[in-house]
């Protein structure tokens, strides 16, 4: 069977595996990277949340119009994602994480990528397959040991909440969601909690944006995965790379208007290119 990384060019090969051996590989992903483990994506063929479109609901005015119907929307959302599990190009990036090659910058609020750097935490019982031989060996491959940076949330968490009133940012795991009815309130001021992501229209946190556009102008390589590439400034971040004379590589089924800018376009799902263009640790 063809491989989707059959037509990559051997300088795109190279620089790749140099960019894992030097930690400068950076993942910038989006909904698609999610959509093999059973999360539906925003835009696109099979996108849309239970037919509303993100810009409807996401935004700050919705919410004060109707905070019962914007959490009704996510206390949906809320099951079905806790539902699903990290997939084939989630566990790669962790396993790359863990072995300090690739660092992770993502646009998604369901929380896959630190529950795939959970079950590939060496010596967990969730490390197994491809995770379980990966483990670099003593002063093979990439560069760092100990626990990976965490991950940049840019558009925040689907299982934390902030708080209308305090601001105060909690996590707000599944198992904490009882009843799934009606706005929560704040334990500590009773003010309305609102989902800690971020809507149309309000700022990215300032640490975030600066980590991940720092990141981007480190990276010798950044992977555009599964994104539209429309939401800024987010969108900007494979455009960093670019700019600073690093190579993109854009992972999607489908064009964006990423494709006409980045080095390279592969159309495969993710959980077929990710594994087949970055290998595993220990062996690429
Ligand atoms: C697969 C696959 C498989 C399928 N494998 N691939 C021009 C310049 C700059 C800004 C703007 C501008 N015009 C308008 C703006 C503002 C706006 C914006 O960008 N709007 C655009 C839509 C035009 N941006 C904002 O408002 C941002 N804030 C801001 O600009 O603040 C300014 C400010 C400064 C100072 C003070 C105050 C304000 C905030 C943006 C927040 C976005 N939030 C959301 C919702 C999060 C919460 C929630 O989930 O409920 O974030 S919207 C939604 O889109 C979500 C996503 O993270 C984001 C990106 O979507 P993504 O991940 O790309 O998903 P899709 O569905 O679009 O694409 C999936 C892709 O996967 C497709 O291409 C498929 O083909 C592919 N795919 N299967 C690989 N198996
Ligand atoms: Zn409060």
């Amino acid at each position: 069977m063809p491989s989707p990384i059959d037509t990559v060019p051997g300088f795109v090969l190279d620089a790749v595996r140099k960019a894992l051996s030097e930690g400068r590989l950076l993942a910038f992903t989006g909904a698609g990277v999610s959509a093999e483990s059973g999360i539906p994506t925003f835009r696109g063929p099979g996108g849309m949340w239970r037919n509303k479109r993100p810009e409807d609901l996401a935004t700050p005015e919705a919410f004060r119009r109707d905070p019962e119907g914007v959490w009704e929307w996510y206390h949906w959302r809320r099951a079905r994602i806790a539902r699903c599990r990290p997939n084939e190009a989630h566990l790669t990036l962790a396993s790359w994480a863990w072995a300090g090659g690739v660092r992770i910058v993502t646009q998604n609020v369901d929380g896959l990528h630190d529950l795939a750097l959970e079950l590939r935490r060496p010596g967990s019982l969730g490390q197994g397959g491809a995770g379980s031989s990966l483990a670099p060996g003593p002063g093979s491959g990439p560069p760092r040991r100990g626990p990976p940076e965490p991950p940049v949330r840019l558009h925040g968490s689907l299982f934390h909440t902030r708080c209308t009133a305090c601001g105060n940012v909690t996590p707000y795991p599944f198992e904490d969601d009882p009843s799934e009815e009606g706005p929560p309130t704040c334990r500590q001021c009773e003010g309305l909690l609102r989902p800690a992501v971020v809507w149309f229209g309000e700022a990215l946190a300032p640490e975030d944006t600066d980590r991940a556009f720092r990141w981007a102008t480190e990276a010798t390589v950044t992977l555009s995965i599964g994104t539209s590439a429309v939401v800024f400034p987010a969108a900007q971040v494979p455009l960093t790379t670019l700019a600073g004379g690093g190579i993109v590589i854009e992972i999607n089924p489908e064009e964006t208007p990423l494709s006409a800018q980045c080095t390279l376009h592969v159309r495969a799902p993710a959980v077929q290119a990710v594994p087949a263009l970055l290998g595993s640790p220990g062996h690429p």
